[in-house]
């Protein structure tokens, strides 16, 4: 018989690739879909694969409709992507970012709990939890003292806690992937790296004047989102439930990327690139330089994209597009 996987934040980007992977693997899919004034936009990754998969209405702050969707499918593997996801945004909006990304996952284990028992339960937490802490080697690592600098890292420290309390204190499958940042053509048009590429293909067609941006020197480990979901598959395939870090090990900075970005378009960054104070954050997480012997050690996993070939994936498909 099929597995059975109850995906939230489906529509995302690494919902949409969690559920390609998972319809490979031969799984029954079932989807949670926050309710959008235009479907369309919502809908886009995951156009594709409608045929395919089970969506249905709801929303991580409504205890309601997870209680039904847990109930009806009794899911072997639940995966927890949904968050309001952009760190900037969440001092915007903090209470929203808490209630969604704190709340929502202590609502999603209140109703496992109860319902579905049995089910594996994966965490999308994240690097953004360390804050400003490393250890002395200068990397992040699952042992590394957690001081996050957001109202979303905050929130998301909460959930790795209770992910962990409720595997201990209930016997629960409950498991965190502490991704760091993972990226694609299907990344979100807030996020730096889509931002940056997407804006230096336009100026290239000579369709924008400049790119505005934030802080320039802080530090980021890129992966790829394609790379990053099998590996949440393969840390609720684990023998046990256990935290891992999903990292490639690599870091660069913001103005490193902008470099490498418009010098493959035979631009120079320093003549359309401006800072504006507006996408300065109040309080800036400045490196992240991930350690993922963990889970190369006990999952085998290991990323098949470097650095180079997600920023030529990128620039592909906004040459393309545009
Ligand atoms: O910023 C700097 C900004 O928004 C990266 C999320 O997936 O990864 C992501 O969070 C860096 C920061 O990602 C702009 O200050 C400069 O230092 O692409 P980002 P993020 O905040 O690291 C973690 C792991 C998550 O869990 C999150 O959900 O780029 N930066 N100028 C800028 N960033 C943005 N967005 N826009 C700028 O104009």
């Amino acid at each position: 018989m099929a597995k059975k996987a109850f995906i939230t934040g489906i529509t995302g980007q690494d919902g949409s690739y969690l559920t390609e992977h998972l319809l490979d693997l031969g799984y029954e899919v079932y989807g949670l879909v926050r309710r959008n004034s235009v479907t369309e936009n919502q809908q886009s990754r995951i156009q594709n694969l409608m045929n395919n998969v089970n969506l249905t209405y709801g929303d991580m702050l409504d205890q309601g409709s997870i209680d039904k969707l847990l109930k009806k499918v009794n899911p072997d593997e639940i995966y927890n992507l949904a968050a309001q996801s952009h760190v900037r945004v969440s001092y915007d909006i903090p209470q929203f970012t808490v209630q969604t990304n704190s709340i929502g996952v202590l609502n999603l284990l209140e109703s496992a709990k109860i319902h579905c028992p049995d089910s594996k339960i994966y965490q999308a937490s994240s690097s953004e939890m360390f804050g400003n802490s490393r250890d002395s080697d200068g990397m992040q690592r699952e042992t590394t003292p957690m001081h996050p600098v957001s109202p979303y890292g905050c929130a998301k420290l909460f959930s790795y806690c209770i992910m962990r309390n409720y595997r201990k204190a209930f016997n629960l499958f409950a498991s965190n992937g502490i991704l760091f940042n993972h990226e694609s053509p299907r990344r979100g048009s807030n996020f730096v790296t889509t931002k940056i590429i997407k804006n230096a293909v336009l100026i290239s067609k000579g369709k924008v004047k400049n790119l505005e941006l934030g802080n320039l020197d802080s530090k980021r480990d890129w992966g790829h989102s394609k790379d990053y979901v099998k590996a949440m598959h393969l840390i609720l395939n684990h023998s046990k439930p256990d935290d891992f870090v999903i990292s490639t090990g690599e870091t660069n900075s913001i103005r490193d990327l902008c470099r490498i970005v418009f010098s493959k378009l035979n631009l120079n960054y320093e003549d359309y690139v401006k800072v504006n104070p507006k996408f300065v954050r109040p309080e800036e997480l400045t490196y992240l330089c991930g350690d993922s012997s963990k889970s190369k050690k006990i999952l085998g996993w290991k990323p098949e994209y470097s650095f180079e070939n997600l920023i030529d994936e990128m620039l592909e498909h906004f040459l393309k597009h545009y």
